[in-house]
């Protein structure tokens, strides 16, 4: 686990007369986040199914860290993308040109891929942006004047711009355990990476996630799906999400009113996910997360892909949050779905003696994918089908 003492200190200095408090959050709700029984390595019983250990802490607090689940070499081929994606990033939110002067990442897109933020601010938080899911607006601590005056904090639609994180998107445990919490015909939901540079990376206000079934008579504790979250550089007190754990089987909250009880944006009970690199969590969408502006010293980047059970979506109007709203059909599930062909397929050509993850819609199916130039030029744009709920 990283020492993230020094962090926890340059953070709470941002908070002025609330420094004290903060610095007490961070500590404790860090302890308390290593005292839950929900973190471990992803481990399957006997008949080859989730261990109900996991199934049980997943299902109680709403969250899992799944440890050790990217080797380091998978990270090492992450950390070579980023570097390269981060070089062709626009060099401002109205530009189409990186800073060499070359069209910028993903010029000629029709689908949205960059979402920009002030350093250290809050974006989301107190506005109507995504239905107004983020209620109240975060803190925002000063930046230093040698920031950027914006940059992108949230990369959509990552899987056609690193094929690194498409073969992640393939890694046969995590797409069992997506099988285990889903079903075996689960469906995509979206993909993103959020970056959260040191002194840089912009909070993701408190929020529940799910515009669709709260009102349902079906609803349950699984109907919105989940994300998972894989770290490169490890998720602290300071850089990382925080979850209220249980949250995700209240229902709609009214968070106004929890900050409200607490005083501050600092809501009781809640922890952070706390990781290392390599690791993988999985995360309830209807859990009540967030996480604070990072300003302390440690980079996170997440790689983060959802999944849905196929009951939640099929003939479901979208909240037309990460896509348009529609109603999802059989064909426009099937489309999408073929990025997980694809990411099965890329995975396959870099680690051969893998055994490959085997989707029982496609093997119903009779499908078959290759990852080549054909299979690159179908994923151009393939976010427009997210299947956002
Ligand atoms: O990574 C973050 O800071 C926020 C992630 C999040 O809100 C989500 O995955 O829904």
């Amino acid at each position: 686990m990283q020492d993230i003492s020094k962090s926890i200190e340059a953070c709470a200095a941002h908070y002025g007369e609330q420094a004290e408090a903060m610095r007490d959050y961070l500590v404790a709700g860090e302890r308390a986040a290593l005292a839950l029984d929900n973190r471990g390595p992803i481990e399957f019983d006997d008949s080859g199914r989730l261990a109900q250990h996991i199934l049980d802490a997943y299902s109680n607090y709403g969250f899992y860290v799944f440890t050790n689940v990217l080797s380091e070499e998978e990270c090492d081929d992450i950390e070579a993308d980023m570097v390269s994606l981060k070089a062709s990033f626009p060099v401002s939110p109205d530009s189409s040109f990186d800073a060499n002067g070359n069209p910028a990442l993903g010029s000629g897109s029709q689908t949205p891929h960059l979402v920009w933020s002030k350093p250290l601010g809050d974006p989301l938080g107190g506005t109507q942006l995504a239905n107004g899911r983020h209620q109240v607006k975060m803190f925002e601590p000063e930046a230093t004047v040698e920031t950027p005056a914006a940059s992108p904090f949230i990369l959509l639609g990552s899987l056609r711009f690193s094929d690194a994180c498409l073969r992640t998107y393939a890694q046969p445990e995590l797409l069992r355990v997506a099988e285990a919490i889903n079903g075996a015909d689960f469906t995509p939901f979206n993909e993103a990476l959020f970056i959260k540079e040191p002194g840089i990376g912009a909070a993701v206000s408190w929020h529940q996630d799910g515009v669709t079934h709260w009102e349902s008579p079906d609803f349950d504790e699984n109907i919105h799906g989940f994300n998972f979250m894989a770290q490169l550089y490890g998720s602290t007190a300071v850089n990382g999400v925080w979850v209220l754990p249980g949250s995700h089987k209240l229902g709609k909250i009214d968070i106004s009113e929890l900050v409200g009880a607490a005083g501050s944006e600092r809501i009781d009970g809640a922890v952070p996910l706390v990781c290392d690199r390599g690791d993988v969590v999985i995360c309830n969408r209807q859990a009540l997360h967030g996480s604070f502006p990072n300003s302390g010293f440690e980079p996170r980047l997440t790689v983060n892909f959802g999944f849905h059970k196929r009951s939640s979506v099929l003939g479901v109007k979208g909240g037309g949050i990460h896509s348009d709203a529609q109603v999802f059909d059989e064909a426009t599930i099937a489309r999408r779905s073929k990025v997980l062909g694809y990411a099965i397929a890329a995975r396959k050509e870099r680690y051969p003696s893998e055994e490959p993850y085997r989707y029982e819609p496609f093997e119903a199916a009779g499908l078959s994918f290759d990852w080549d130039d054909a299979a690159r030029q179908d994923m151009h744009d393939y976010n427009r089908d997210d299947i956002s709920i």
